[in-house]
């Protein structure tokens, strides 16, 4: 998969200098040369260094978002157990990962300072949260002392996670701080996430109906690692809110490129464990689609699939501009690409 990428980037990159180096004063071959090193920046190199991630052991996905826009919610209908401490107003104050244990609940304190874990065990979910609640809304100095290295982590036998994934529950930005302590605390969160997380779902309520100039300016700072927008506290049912889904994607869509939207109502799924069609149920798919190393690679094989069709589709009105009826490419670029896309079964047009 790496060699293909790193052929589709040359392909365009080679055509590109070649372009650029064709007789002077066909400025719309300018054009065409310009829209080739945009595609290759926005669209490619995402790809590369979401390949750097899929392949770690530990792939940790997580949700971000305003305070209160429902993430611990959502957790809890994702994970089916009582074991994120949710309330209304402020209320996560240190990330929670998640992770699959098939024998025993227990929650770990890591304390890089003094080499420290702690663990404890208990019997049931609701045992756990008993303590977890009160670490996650009020932790103690020592447990935020390591800055961006600070979480609790929570074993169980929470089957979505079983086979590797980890799921991370994120504090809330934008709540009503100081002006320092806010920028504090938003740098610490980013900085959790550069380091810690290789995926993020991006949180949006939809009761506040618009996003926000501090919503817009976080998703600019971790955008590379956003694959999916998450519009939480979603009321509208059936064939009505078909039609507020599209109506919703198509006007906040282009803040979010190549996110995909999802709309999901947590406590609607909480409370309605057993419902065939369950709001939780594409994210649960999600998921699963992000389970193990193999699962990932066939997500990001269709995306560079869907972005050869992109590319393609959208060549045509910088061609038209250039007054040419193909793209002249780079000819041992595109035959070493065509080479990788047959060897990878990539279907391309
Ligand atoms: N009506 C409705 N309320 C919801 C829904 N999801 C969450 N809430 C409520 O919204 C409030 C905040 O929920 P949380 O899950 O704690 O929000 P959060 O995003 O985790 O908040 P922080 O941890 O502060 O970032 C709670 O009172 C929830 O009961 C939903 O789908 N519908
Ligand atoms: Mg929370």
């Amino acid at each position: 998969m790496e060699q293909l990428i790193d052929e589709f980037i040359w392909l365009l990159l080679d055509t590109e200098n070649y372009i650029r180096k064709l007789p002077q004063g066909r400025t719309n071959h300018e054009q065409l040369a310009e829209f080739l090193r945009i595609f290759r920046e926005k669209r490619l190199e995402p790809l590369h260094w979401r390949l750097q991630r899929i392949n770690t052991q530990r792939y940790v996905l997580s949700m971000v978002g305003l305070t209160n826009v429902g993430k611990s919610t959502l957790a809890e209908a994702l994970l089916e157990h009582p074991v994120a401490p949710r309330k209304n107003g402020p209320a996560t104050a240190i990330p929670v990962e998640y992770e699959y244990d098939c024998e025993s609940w227990q929650l770990r304190t890591i304390d890089e300072r003094n080499l420290t874990v702690m663990e404890q065990k208990f019997d049931s979910a609701q045992a756990l949260f008993q303590v977890l609640e009160k670490k996650v809304f009020t932790p103690q100095p020592e447990d935020l002392s390591n800055g961006s290295d600070a979480k609790l982590i929570v074993k169980g036998p929470m089957k979505l996670l079983e086979g590797g994934l980890v799921f991370a529950d994120t504090p809330g930005f934008g709540a009503a701080q100081t002006a320092d302590s806010s920028a504090t605390h938003e740098n610490v969160l980013v900085e959790y996430l550069q380091k810690h997380v290789h995926e993020v779902m991006f949180c949006l309520s939809a009761s506040n109906a618009m996003v926000s100039p501090s919503e817009k300016k976080f998703f600019e700072s971790i955008g590379h690692l956003c694959s999916t927008v998450v519009v939480t506290k979603w009321d509208a049912e059936d064939e009505q809110s078909e039609h507020d889904k599209k109506q919703y994607e198509g006007k906040f869509s282009e803040l979010f490129p190549m996110c995909r939207f999802l709309f999901v109502n947590a406590k609607r799924a909480i409370e309605n464990p057993n419902q065939q069609d369950s709001e939780a149920q594409d994210l649960q798919s999600l998921f699963q689609t992000r389970r193990n190393k193999q699962e990932r690679q066939t997500l990001l094989r269709s995306d560079v699939e869907r972005a050869y069709k992109d590319l393609i589709e959208l060549l045509r009105k910088p061609l038209e501009a250039a007054g040419l009826p193909n793209v002249p490419w780079h000819k041992a670029a595109l035959a070493n690409f065509q080479y990788e896309a047959a060897k990878e079964k990539l279907k391309i047009p």
